[in-house]
């Protein structure tokens, strides 16, 4: 059931040590775009393959490609790092996926530092190629978003208020992440048409676009047909979208206080919505205690499911997925 489905917290974040050294060892790389296309025998190299069979790949459509007007087929960097991480393929000469102008940027080897150095310089194509390396080095979407992204954000917040440049930074980083993230989706498979759907957002007066911006991309990457109605969402307006669209799951990012017993009231309704139309409800953010408060005792919401993390989503959802799979 689903207050089964409530995960203890995900405790360490061991894995740093482990992406520390990939991109360690990719400090020497070369040269890189994002836009950037590769040609079949860059891609073969990169993976240790042959060409004939990258061309298998690409005759078969398990390899996305572009054909030049000359007929020549293209790979983009973003499906090349696509097909890596679902094959769970090796990368071999991994500087041929071309990321190597930008780890010149990252000089420390460590993905959180890197991230905060780039971000503050506002680094846009290092960003994304960092996000992107790290993910071809089998790196979780959640647990870049939890680690190098939140880690990174955070340390940037502690500049306000004492720098007077602090929200310029703070805003900049954010449509840096923000434009990443929705680049790296290129690079995540699609869910097919029979995906269970998950709608969500962040409450009226929440402005923070990165954390429901994240929520989505995870969903997405663990196959649900997932739609992000953003920040400053309506309450009703998610409470109707449950009805109307009947998703499996709906995603409700806090990072605001609640500012009226009146949003309380909205808060606790959209709750009973879900649970009335059997979607599971999972709250996140740096204000869901509240939430957690409010609803305590109450066993009409025993469909509520409170996550801390990005991380605890995925596992969350795959559950939930495992679950509908079994009940069809
Ligand atoms: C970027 C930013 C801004 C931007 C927001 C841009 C935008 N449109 O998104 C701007 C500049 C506008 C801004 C403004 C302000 N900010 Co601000 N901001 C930040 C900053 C640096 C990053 C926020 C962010 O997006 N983080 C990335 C997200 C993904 O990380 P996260 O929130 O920790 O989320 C994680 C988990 O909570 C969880 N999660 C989150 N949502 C969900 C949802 C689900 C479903 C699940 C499962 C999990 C989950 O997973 C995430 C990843 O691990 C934070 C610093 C920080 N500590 O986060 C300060 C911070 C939040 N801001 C702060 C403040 C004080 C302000 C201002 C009041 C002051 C100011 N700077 O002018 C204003 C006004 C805000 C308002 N209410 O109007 C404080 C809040 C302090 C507090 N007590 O709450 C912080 C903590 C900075 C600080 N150190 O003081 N801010």
């Amino acid at each position: 059931m689903p207050g089964d489905v409530r995960l203890r917290t995900l405790t360490g974040f061991l894995f740093w040590l482990k992406f520390g050294i990939l991109v360690e060892s990719a400090k020497s790389i070369t040269s890189m775009t994002t836009s950037r296309t590769l040609s079949t025998s860059e891609f073969a190299r990169a993976l240790g393959l042959s060409e004939s069979s990258v061309r298998r790949l690409t005759d078969a459509g398990d390899l996305g490609v572009h054909r030049t007007r000359g007929g020549h087929r293209r790979i983009p960097v973003s499906e090349a790092i696509r097909y890596v991480r679902a094959t769970n393929a090796n990368l071999v000469e991994p500087d041929l996926l071309g990321m190597g102008r930008v780890l010149d940027q990252v000089k420390s080897g460590k993905p959180v530092e890197d991230m905060v150095r780039i971000l503050e310089e506002g680094h846009a194509t290092a960003v994304i190629g960092l996000m992107q390396w790290l993910i071809a080095s089998g790196m979780s979407i959640a647990e870049l978003c939890d680690g190098p992204i939140a880690l990174a954000l955070r340390h940037i917040g502690e500049r306000w208020p004492h720098d007077k440049r602090a929200i310029f930074i703070e805003h900049r980083a954010t449509i840096l992440c923000g434009r990443a993230l929705n680049q790296l989706r290129l690079s995540i498979g699609s869910p097919d048409d029979e995906a269970p759907k998950a709608i969500g957002g962040a409450m009226t007066g929440d402005m923070y676009f990165l954390p429901t911006l994240m929520a989505s991309l995870v969903l997405h990457d663990a196959r649900f047909n997932e739609t992000n109605l953003g920040p400053n969402t309506p309450l009703d307006v998610l409470a109707d979208a449950v009805v109307d669209e009947q998703p499996k799951l709906l995603w409700l990012s806090i990072s605001e206080p609640l500012r009226s017993n009146s949003q309380r009231a909205e808060l606790i309704k959209l709750a009973k919505v879900a649970e009335q139309n059997r979607t599971f409800f999972v709250v996140g953010g740096r204000h869901t205690d509240e939430l957690a408060s409010i609803t305590k005792g109450n066993d009409s919401q025993s469909n509520l499911i409170i996550c801390k993390s990005m991380v605890e989503l995925r596992e969350v959802a795959i559950r939930i997925a495992n679950s509908l799979a079994i009940e069809k």
